[in-house]
C-alpha cells in the first residue's frame, strides 16, 4: 500500500490515545485522522468533535472500516491481544501501545499471527527509541568506538499515579517495561534474567503498594543493569541513563532532573531548567517522531519501523519474570521462543534524527 495520505483511527482516547489523537489532527505528515473509538462515548464524541472526526462505538469496526488504513491503539493491555489479531487479519498496520500484551503466551500468539501473515504489520509503542538522545547513544554504542556496553543505570520516576488501581504488579508490566525495552535497544541484546526488590515503600504509595523498586537485569552477552522506577515520586516525569562502555560513559535525560526538595507545586522540579509534568512533555518530540516515521513507512511501503511485534513479545517476557521475581525477591530466568527470520535484528535501529 503507497495512499499519499493514511487514513488512522485511533482506538482508545485515555490520555495516550488522545495524545496520538491530537498529534495526528494536527502535525503528522500524510496523514488524516478518520476515526476514534472508544467504549466510553461521552469522552469519544467530544474528543471527535473538538478534532472532526467520526465515532465508532466498536473497536473492532473501526478495525475493520473501509475507511481506516491504519489502527493507533491505546487501548487497556488487556484488550490488546484481540484488537492486534484483528488488525493482522485485515492486513492493517498497527501502532500498539506498550505493553504489547499482558502475558508472554498472548504476546507470542501475536508475533506467530504476525508470521502467518508473512510481512510486518505491528509497531509496538516504545517511544524512547525516537527520543533524540536515546536514538544518539545508540548510534554511538553502534560504532564500537568506546569500546563494549558494559553497564546501564537507568531511573524512571512518575510524579504519581493516576488511581489506586496501580498496584506492585503494574509497576512492572508497564513502567519498567519500558526500560526492559531500551535496555534492549542500547544493548543490541536480550534480557536473560530478572530480579526484582524493592524497599519499604514510600508512605504516597497506596496501601500495599510496593514503590520504589529496583530491579536488575542480566544480558546475554555478559551486560548488567541497574533499573529504579520510583512512580509516587511527588515531583515530577524524570528519566534518564548512564551507560558505561569501556572507554567512556554517556548520559541522556539529565536536563529532566530534579533536585532532592525542590517544589513540587508546579507540577515538578528544577535543575537548571523545567522538570516535565509527565511523560507526555518529556517524550512529546520522540511521540511525534515516533507517528510520523510509522506514517512514513506505510506510505512508501517500506514496512514497520520502531520496536517489533517480537521486542513487544521479548520486553512482556522479560515483564512476566519480573513480575514473578516481585513475588519472591529471587531471579528469574527469562526463556524467549525461537525468534523467527521475519524479526532480523533484536532491536531494529532507527535513523538518528
Ligand atoms: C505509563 O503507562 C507510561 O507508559 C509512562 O511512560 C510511564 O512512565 C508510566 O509509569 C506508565 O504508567
Amino acid at each position: 500500500m503507497s495512499p499519499t495520505e493514511v487514513r488512522v483511527g485511533v482506538v482508545g482516547v485515555g490520555i495516550m490515545g488522545t495524545d496520538h489523537a491530537e498529534r495526528l489532527a494536527s502535525r503528522i505528515a500524510g496523514a488524516r485522522l478518520v476515526a476514534v473509538a472508544d467504549p466510553d462515548r461521552v469522552r469519544a464524541t467530544a474528543l471527535a468533535d473538538r478534532l472532526g472526526t467520526e465515532v465508532l462505538a466498536d473497536p473492532l469496526a473501526l478495525v475493520a472500516s473501509p475507511d481506516v488504513d491504519a489502527v493507533v491503539l491505546a487501548s487497556p493491555g488487556f484488550a490488546h491481544e484481540e484488537q492486534v489479531l484483528a488488525c493482522l487479519a485485515a492486513g492493517k498496520p498497527v501502532l500498539c501501545e506498550k505493553p504489547l500484551t499482558m502475558d508472554d503466551e498472548s504476546s507470542l500468539r501475536v508475533v506467530r499471527a504476525e508470521v502467518e501473515h508473512g510481512t510486518r504489520l505491528v509497531t509496538v509503542g516504545f517511544m524512547r527509541r525516537f527520543d533524540p538522545e536515546y536514538a544518539e547513544a545508540r548510534a554511538l554504542l553502534g560504532t564500537g568506538e568506546r569500546g563494549r556496553l558494559l553497564l546501564l543505570h537507568n531511573v524512571h520516576r512518575n510524579r504519581s499515579v493516576p488511581n489506586a488501581d496501580f498496584r506492585s504488579e503494574m509497576i512492572v508490566r508497564d513502567s519498567l517495561v519500558h526500560e526492559v525495552d531500551s535496555s534492549r535497544f542500547l544493548f543490541d541484546d536480550e534480557v536473560v534474567e530478572v530480579t526484582v526488590l524493592a524497599p519499604a515503600p514510600t508512605r504516597h504509595a497506596a496501601e500495599g503498594v510496593l514503590d520504589p523498586q529496583v530491579a536488575l537485569f542480566r544480558m546475554a552477552g555478559g551486560g548488567l543493569v541497574t533499573n529504579e522506577v520510583f512512580v509516587n515520586s511527588q515531583v515530577g516525569y524524570e528519566v534518564r541513563f548512564e551507560a558505561v562502555a569501556e572507554r567512556g560513559s554517556l548520559t541522556a535525560g539529565l536536563h529532566t532532573t530534579a533536585l532532592l526538595g525542590t517544589s513540587a507545586a508546579a507540577g515538578g522540579g528544577a535543575w537548571g531548567g523545567v522538570v516535565p509534568a509527565d511523560y507526555r512533555r518529556r517524550f512529546a518530540r520522540a511521540y511525534d517522531l515516533e507517528v510520523q516515521a510509522w506514517v512514513d513507512g506505510i506510505r512508501v511501503g517500506t514496512g514497520a519501523v520502531g520496536a517489533s511485534a517480537w521486542d513487544g513479545y521479548a520486553a512482556t517476557a522479560v515483564s512476566t519474570a519480573g513480575m514473578a521475581s516481585l513475588a519472591t525477591g529471587t531471579p528469574v530466568a527469562v526463556e524467549l521462543a525461537e525468534r523467527p527470520s521475519l524479526y532480523r535484528a533484536t532491536a531494529d535501529p532507527v535513523a538518528v534524527p
